[in-house]
């Protein structure tokens, strides 16, 4: 089967942040996972280049918009690996192959009777590239969001006709409460559209900055329509010589944070219906990551830079510590300092030292070879459904709850270890049938987390096999007594040294 998972495009307006990290790094668990299941999977990640948030961020810098956005793409391309992330594909919406898509598949909906000319009249903020309504506005006319004094624009451009779709979209909210996630997002989102649909501009004629209308080229198209539509470019022209959409669409999950909900839970819909295509499974959104109780964002400075983080603790340290720390769907603080503590008493110690001790047991007390025993029935119930419960959640994309369901594994090792004492039990021969038990069980259980734990810390996870002597990832392994002893154990440095 196939599964299409995407995260939001991001502004070259500026360089990545944590918060960008973090969306990548979700969709990047939900990638891992069901490549492990032996999904077929395609996973796109990539940057908005076009609109005011980069025209202007370029001429503050005194920049062409071209030069501000080569820049910065490479800055977010190069950030995937050094994450550990790993998508099919970069898409960038100043590609020529995304934007003859965008004309052709715009221009469809012009033909499909969606479009009008029109004049708009009303706010708008050129840092969210949003319309506001006066209702949006903060005190004397700023943006709530930035901060920023606004001006009222007025302006002869097309119109998307959104308000023709308020009964199918109250349709499509009414018949699949699962197409947004979580719940209080998709109750938002219902909320929204229940106030009434106003129409909304498709294209903008002050602009040049954006992709030419094919059929008025002295305007360029409205910047969320042209970025939306990525998630559907990318599959025509991602590998070259095969057009993947058949394969791929529509998308399972398009992972966002709550900023961006009304743009994929309203327009997107909306626009896709009009261009007869079909509608994704599901977008999940994730809420915020704070730092001194605001939003971390780059206007706002607050932010923490994820290349030094890396570069202090590894990738695997972030992508453990995002999902831990803050619940995926809710907000929540982030901080050094709670990073420092969470890779000091889990990674290193409930993990990393488990590790190091079942492969220095294995090693001291049978030649550094599992045991070929009876696994001790003991483990059994704390593992029995462990897989299937933790896909069952990462289906929905509760990627914190998956987490914790392993994590709570991990403990279990550790308390096990002390409740059996193996060294104890090392010095009795007549012991040896139990130690024999013991050490198959914790190798096993041992594997069981790390095959689990993969999407989370995949370099992790494929060192520590590899020392467990049972390198395979594959999900059908990730079950206790799915594999039995005889693998030689290797001994690896410890898996979190001190930073
Ligand atoms: O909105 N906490 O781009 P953007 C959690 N180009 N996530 C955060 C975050 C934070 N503090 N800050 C940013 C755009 N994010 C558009 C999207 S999609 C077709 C076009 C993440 O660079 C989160 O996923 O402003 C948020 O939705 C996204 O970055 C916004 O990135």
């Amino acid at each position: 089967m196939a599964f299409y998972v995407t995260t939001p495009i991001y502004y070259v307006n500026a360089a990545p942040h944590l918060g960008h990290a973090y969306s990548t790094i979700g969709a990047d668990v939900l990638a891992r996972h069901m490549r492990q299941r032996g999904e077929e999977v395609f996973f796109l990640t990539g940057t908005d280049e076009h609109g005011e948030p980069v025209a202007q961020a370029a001429d503050r810098e005194g920049v062409t918009p071209r030069e501000l956005a080569d820049r910065n793409a490479e800055r977010f391309r190069a950030l995937m690996p050094l994450l550990n992330v790993s998508n099919d594909f970069f898409i960038r919406t100043s590609d020529r192959e995304h934007e003859a898509k965008v004309q052709e598949i715009l221009q469809r909906v012009h033909d499909n009777g969606h479009v009008y000319r029109g004049t708009y009249a009303g706010w708008y903020c050129p840092r969210c590239a949003d319309f506001k309504t006066e209702t949006d506005l903060g005190d004397q006319n700023t943006c709530p969001i930035h901060h920023i004094t606004l001006e009222r624009e007025r302006e002869d451009n097309w119109f998307f006709r959104l308000s023709s779709f308020q009964e199918p979209l109250e349709r499509l909210y009414a018949e699949r409460p699962d197409f947004v996630l979580p719940r209080v997002r998709s109750n938002e989102a219902r909320a929204f559209i229940h106030q009434g649909l106003q129409d909304v501009s498709l294209t903008r004629a002050r602009l040049r900055w954006g992709v030419s209308v094919p059929w008025d080229p002295d305007q360029v198209f409205y910047v969320w329509f042209d970025a939306l539509l990525n998630y559907v470019t990318a599959l025509s022209y991602a590998r070259p010589g095969a057009d993947q959409t058949e394969t791929f669409w529509p998308a399972d999950f398009h992972v966002i944070g709550k900023d961006i909900l009304k743009f994929h839970a309203v327009f997107w819909p909306a626009l896709l219906l009009a261009a007869g295509l079909e509608l994704p499974r599901h977008l999940f959104v994730h809420g915020f990551l704070l730092m001194q109780g605001e939003k971390m964002s780059k206007s706002l400075g607050n932010v923490l830079d994820p290349v030094a983080v890396v570069e202090r603790f590894g990738a695997d340290a972030l992508r453990h510590y995002c999902f831990r720390e803050v619940s995926f769907g809710q907000d929540g603080s982030v901080s050094t300092a709670g990073f420092e503590a969470r890779y000091e008493t889990e990674l290193a110690n409930d993990y990393g030292n488990l590790a190091s001790r079942v492969l220095a047991m294995v090693e001291r007390y049978r030649d550094g070879v599992v045991p070929e025993a009876e696994l001790d029935a003991a483990l059994a119930p704390d593992f029995e459904g462990l897989a299937e419960t933790v896909a069952a959640r990462l289906d929905g994309a509760e990627i914190s709850g998956a987490l914790d369901e392993v994590w709570e594994r991990v403990r279990r090792l550790n308390r096990y270890v002390e409740e059996c004492a193996p060294w104890k039990l090392a010095r009795d021969e007549a012991q040896a049938g139990a130690l024999d038990t013991t050490l198959l069980s914790l190798a096993e259980g041992l594997r069981v987390v790390t095959v689990l734990l993969h999407p989370w810390l995949p370099g992790t996870a494929e060192r520590l096999l590899d020392a467990l002597g049972q390198p395979g990832i594959e999900y059908d392994g990730a079950r206790y007594g799915a594999r039995g002893g005889g693998a030689r154990v290797k001994s690896t440095g410890p898996l979190f040294p001190k930073p």
